[in-house]
């Protein structure tokens, strides 16, 4: 994947705005116009308070799940090895982590969406929805959602390197919600207003002129990709910005924009948050498939965890005949 083709698949709100601001001012909000010229967009207040009650609460139900070997997390996301024996979080033992609240940063869980309601009901709330339909110009479809407990401590990035699961690489965007109100002292998100407009000789060259990040580029190509961007950064002389947000505020980025996990000044701070990636659905060969309101889910069918997975047969045989067991001596006892 060349620069000229991640600029070709760009949103046509995202072209002319490129090519005729004035046009696409008289066609967008002002919200979506603010997210062109920005890269970033923030929402106070408009996440549903009960509903990150149900967050909380389900999450309270994490430690007790992560005994089963289908819930996915990792540690170490800049690439240590570790990541890979943690994917699975009953590994996490191995790295000496009991309960997964406890872990240090760069743990992430994947897809909750797909083990809690709330979670998913989450990644489609409406203000994000409405917000991404407008910028797409179609209902926006989840690829992943990704839920921290502690700062990413993640090095500067642009998500298009690495999530690239759909196939038009520019309509990309992800929405970071917190869980609670996020200490500055906690790592917070940082990211470069503006960073998202890049020129086609701008993006870093991966691997022959490939903007896209691969588990097999060497070591020292992935480093100089950080020491690329903090280059372009002064260069272009983008300013950092901390999101330090309130429960039930919103972030929304673009796939292109400039941003990471800060360490955290204090190591004890949680940074409780849910990162949603999002494309468009059009044109997606999964899209009729799972379709959640007004919105499309690209996973695969939820996978439940062991202790909700439907039972085997004769397990369902012998608990029915015990039900029915109990039944007839209880009815006994009533007519005795
Ligand atoms: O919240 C963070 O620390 C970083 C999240 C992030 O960079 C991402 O999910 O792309």
């Amino acid at each position: 994947m060349l620069p000229h083709h991640y600029l070709s698949s760009l949103t046509l709100a995202e072209r002319l705005y490129r090519q005729q601001p004035e046009v696409a001012g008289q066609i967008y909000s002002a919200e979506v116009l603010q997210f062109l010229r920005d890269g970033v967009i923030l929402f106070p207040q408009v996440i549903e308070p009960e509903l990150l009650d149900r967050v909380d609460a389900d999450l309270d139900d994490l430690p007790r799940l992560a005994r089963t070997s289908l819930l996915h997390g990792m540690i170490g996301i800049d690439g240590k090895a570790d990541h890979y024996d943690a994917r699975v979080l009953r590994n996490l033992s191995k790295l000496g982590v009991t309960d997964l609240r406890q872990a240090g940063p760069g743990l992430k869980l994947n897809d909750l969406h797909r083990y809690f309601d709330s979670a998913r009901e989450l990644a489609f709330s409406e203000p994000i929805i409405r917000f991404l339909d407008e910028l797409f110009g179609s209902a926006p479809a989840l690829i992943q959602s990704l839920t921290f407990w502690k700062s990413s401590e993640q090095s500067l990035h642009q998500d298009f390197s690495y999530v690239h699961h759909h196939s038009r690489l520019g309509h990309l965007a992800a929405a970071w919600i917190p869980l609670e109100d996020i200490s500055d002292q906690a790592g917070p998100l940082v990211y470069f207003k503006g960073s998202h407009l890049l020129a086609e000789h701008q993006f870093y060259d991966w691997n022959q002129g490939g903007i896209l990040a691969s588990r097999n580029t060497d070591p020292q190509t992935a480093e100089g990709y950080g020491h690329y961007l903090n280059a372009l950064i002064d260069q272009q002389g983008w300013t950092p910005s901390l999101y330090l947000p309130r429960r039930g505020d919103l972030l929304i980025w673009h796939g292109a924009l400039i941003h990471g996990g800060t360490a955290m000044a204090d190591p004890a701070l949680t940074r409780r948050s849910y990162v949603c990636h999002y494309t468009a659905a059009a044109n997606h060969k999964a899209m009729a498939r799972h379709r959640v309101g007004e919105g499309y889910d690209f996973s695969e069918p939820p996978s439940l965890p062991e202790t909700m997975r439907p039972r085997s047969l004769p397990t369902r045989l012998v608990t029915a005949a015990g039900r029915r067991l109990k039944h007839l001596l209880q009815r006994g006892r009533t007519h005795a």
